[in-house]
């Protein structure tokens, strides 16, 4: 895919809780079913058009606990129209067997991470046959992978999957860089862009985000390059040098404004079910 490519509108990706950050040191960050939904909803409203979802227990905890992501499935579905995407990559200390059966509470979509990353002080482990695993379940379930890569080997693993286990359900393949973890890809324009012209062809769509200072820098440099763009509190809690994010919603309405200005205003989610093929 040619990272100079017109693409006329931007999807933009919220990802608005993580598995990482405490709700103790992050009042603003929704853990609780109820904080969810209103997100989702005002984020929707600020132009999101996909939703990435980590669920958290009522001790505001990371929960895989099937009840809970059941439950934020719905909620989000019941109030929004927006792309419900689960993670399947949870907390670095979830077993991958829990990972997989994120399925069942049969979401639009679902990260899957193509490769083994340093994650900050830990490893956030992604085997070849986890990866396989639940590429097939997702390709039998009619369930769209987002295909995260943290790192330039992620892309030609992904190039792997692809020739031995074929194009996702819907057959559109969507890619999401995951930029500045620590460890991992740096969150910079060149790593960006050398993702970008190592993907396979058969990649529909590609968006990115950049954690912490990384953000904006990456903002801007996907939307230069024809990518989509994922921002939210997952990845970056702070909206400005020396003010924290307060809402979601900001980080999505300054990236719809600027996408706006760039001449690719957001998607709406009637684009993005069809962008990505998400089944009816
Ligand atoms: N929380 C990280 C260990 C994903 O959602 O699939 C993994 C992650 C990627 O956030
Ligand atoms: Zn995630």
């Amino acid at each position: 895919m040619s990272p100079a490519r017109s693409v006329a509108s931007t999807l933009i990706t919220v990802a608005p809780t993580g598995a990482e950050s405490a709700k103790a040191d992050v009042p603003a960050l929704p853990t609780t079913p109820e904080e969810l939904v209103e997100t989702a909803v005002a984020c929707e409203r600020a132009g999101a058009a996909l939703i990435h979802i980590h669920v958290r227990d009522r001790e505001h905890q990371p929960t895989l606990e099937p009840a809970f992501l059941k439950e934020a499935v719905d909620g989000v579905r019941e109030a929004t129209d927006l792309v419900v995407q689960l993670s399947t990559g949870g907390a670095i200390t979830d077993p991958l067997e829990k990972r997989l059966t994120v399925l069942d509470a049969d979401p639009d979509s679902c990260s899957l991470t193509c490769g083994t990353t340093n994650f900050g002080d830990g490893v956030f482990l992604n085997p070849w046959g986890f990866m396989v695993d639940l590429y097939r379940q997702a390709q039998e379930r009619e369930i769209v992978p987002e295909f995260e890569l943290f790192e330039l080997g992620h892309v030609h693993a992904l190039r792997r999957l692809i020739d031995e286990c074929g194009l996702p359900f819907g057959g559109k393949v969507h890619v999401d860089f995951v930029t500045g973890v620590p460890g991992s890809m740096p969150g910079t324009p060149q790593a960006l862009l050398a993702g970008v012209a190592m993907l396979p062809p058969e990649v529909t769509s590609w968006s990115a985000t950049g954690i912490g200072r990384a953000h904006l820098p990456i903002v801007a440099a996907a939307l230069s390059a024809g990518g989509h763009l994922r921002v939210g509190m997952e990845d970056n809690l702070m909206y400005a040098r020396g003010r924290a994010v307060v809402h979601n919603s900001e980080l999505v309405a300054r990236a719809a404004e600027l996408a706006t200005l760039m001449q690719r205003p957001p998607m709406t989610t009637t684009e993005a079910r069809e962008a990505l093929s998400v089944k009816d």
